[in-house]
């Protein structure tokens, strides 16, 4: 398939995000075989008439990754966020039994069929606004078999829209009423039996932990982190939430793909952070939903060259958002990132994030066809509007999906 006529966002590391503004790119099955100005077209591509289509100058980009998600649950909690508005913060409501694990009650109750109908609109609502990957994360089962019913739901809800998908396992959330004061014994039961299972069960691309007071200490996570490596699994951490514990950094020490939040990560960590290599994935609908005025250290971070994701982090608690145009906004006007740091943030950072940016992510030669056409004229006009909705077709795999067939 050749595009023409296309005003593309390439995100490579070319300047201006690599835009070329009168673009062409040809599609081979699900690979972007050549992309690049119109004028430059090779002939064979030029002299093709069919199975051409005309992007009419709209912007192309490619499809968003939302790299940050606990898409897959059960209930809501509309009565949670009246008490919040009443001035219970979420700490003291975690503490007193609900939060978390408010959801884990609910979740733990519904079957996976329910689960995955319970979340399909969800997964609409960021499929609508151009997102070809996912990262989906389980935490709320904290028992073995309903962490694992929660990451096949997020297989086969993936699955039947055919969008990409990280499943992560997040066992070590939060600590279940069986466990209370035995956290030590739940890590152990993580470790020992859950991580295990999942990974037995074929669900588990990546190993997530909540490091924080109301979460788990860097000793504990460190411990879940041991067995996730023993898997050869990829690790990431919610760290520097709500406090800093120092979990960003003993995650990046490791290896870890990302480090997520990280309001209250200090910008004298940032270096290390950066020679570690993790990309720090920033979650400004938590910031806002739970109206902390901590700011994570962004000037630090791009000073360090830590490339910046941005993600929905949808969840029933801190962020019922579902929309990463949204995101971007808050990433702009809350976190003072540029509209293209914030494009960036759910495309090529996004999919380093998730390991995947030898793939997706970007729009170049050999990369998957996963693109995003956008009504749009300059590429800012993402993070600027709130609550439109520009998205006009979207591709993946090579294929225009059936939602939006232009
Ligand atoms: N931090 C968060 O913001 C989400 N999980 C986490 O570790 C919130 C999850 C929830 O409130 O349900
Ligand atoms: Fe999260």
């Amino acid at each position: 398939m050749l595009l023409r006529n296309a005003n593309i966002i390439c995100l490579t590391d070319s300047g201006d995000y690599g835009r070329i503004s009168d673009g062409a790119a040809v599609i081979n099955e699900d690979i972007i075989e050549w992309v690049g100005p119109a004028a430059n077209l090779p002939r064979t591509y030029s002299n093709q008439n069919e199975n051409v289509f005309d992007c009419k100058g709209k912007l192309l980009t490619p499809g968003l990754i939302d790299c940050h998600t606990h898409l897959v649950y059960a209930g809501n909690r509309a009565e949670e966020f009246e008490r919040r508005l009443q001035g219970v913060s979420y700490a003291e409501i975690s503490r007193q039994g609900g939060g978390i694990m408010a959801t884990v009650t609910a979740t733990r109750s519904m079957c996976e069929d329910e689960l995955v109908n319970d979340s399909r609109p969800r997964l609409h609502a960021l499929m609508t606004e151009g997102v070809t990957t996912v990262e989906i994360k389980s935490g709320y089962g904290l028992d073995t078999a309903t962490e694992i019913k929660m990451l096949r739901a997020a297989d086969r809800l993936t699955r039947e829209h055919k969008l990409r998908v990280q499943r992560t396992f997040l066992g070590a959330h939060a600590l279940p009423p069986e466990y209370a004061d035995r956290s030590d014994d739940y890590i152990d039961l993580v470790c020992n039996e859950m991580l295990p299972a999942a990974v037995e069960a074929g669900v588990v691309d990546a190993v997530d932990a909540f490091c924080e007071k109301i979460g788990f200490s860097v000793r504990q996570v460190e411990k879940v982190f041991e067995t996730a490596e023993q898997f050869n699994l990829p690790i990431k951490c919610h760290a520097e939430q709500l406090s800093n514990l120092q979990g960003a950094v003993m995650s990046a020490s490791r290896g870890a793909l990302s480090v997520d939040h990280l309001e209250y990560l200090s910008a004298d960590d940032v270096g290390n952070i950066a020679k570690a290599g993790s990309i720090a994935v920033l979650l400004p609908g938590a910031y806002y939903v739970l109206k902390e005025t901590q700011l994570p250290p962004v000037v630090a971070l791009r000073n360090h060259n830590v490339p910046m994701a941005l993600a929905t982090d949808c969840n029933p608690g801190s962020s019922p958002i579902f929309s990463p145009l949204l995101i971007m906004n808050m990433g702009c006007t809350l976190f003072g990132m540029t509209p293209l740091e914030a494009l960036a943030g759910f495309t090529i950072n996004a999919a380093k994030a998730l390991g995947c940016e030898d793939q997706i992510g970007s729009i170049e030669t050999g990369k998957k066809a996963d693109l995003a056409l956008w009504q749009c004229a300059h590429p800012a006009e993402l993070s600027y509007h709130i609550g439109l909705n520009p998205c006009s077709a979207v591709m993946q795999d090579g294929k225009w999906r059936d939602q939006a067939q232009p």
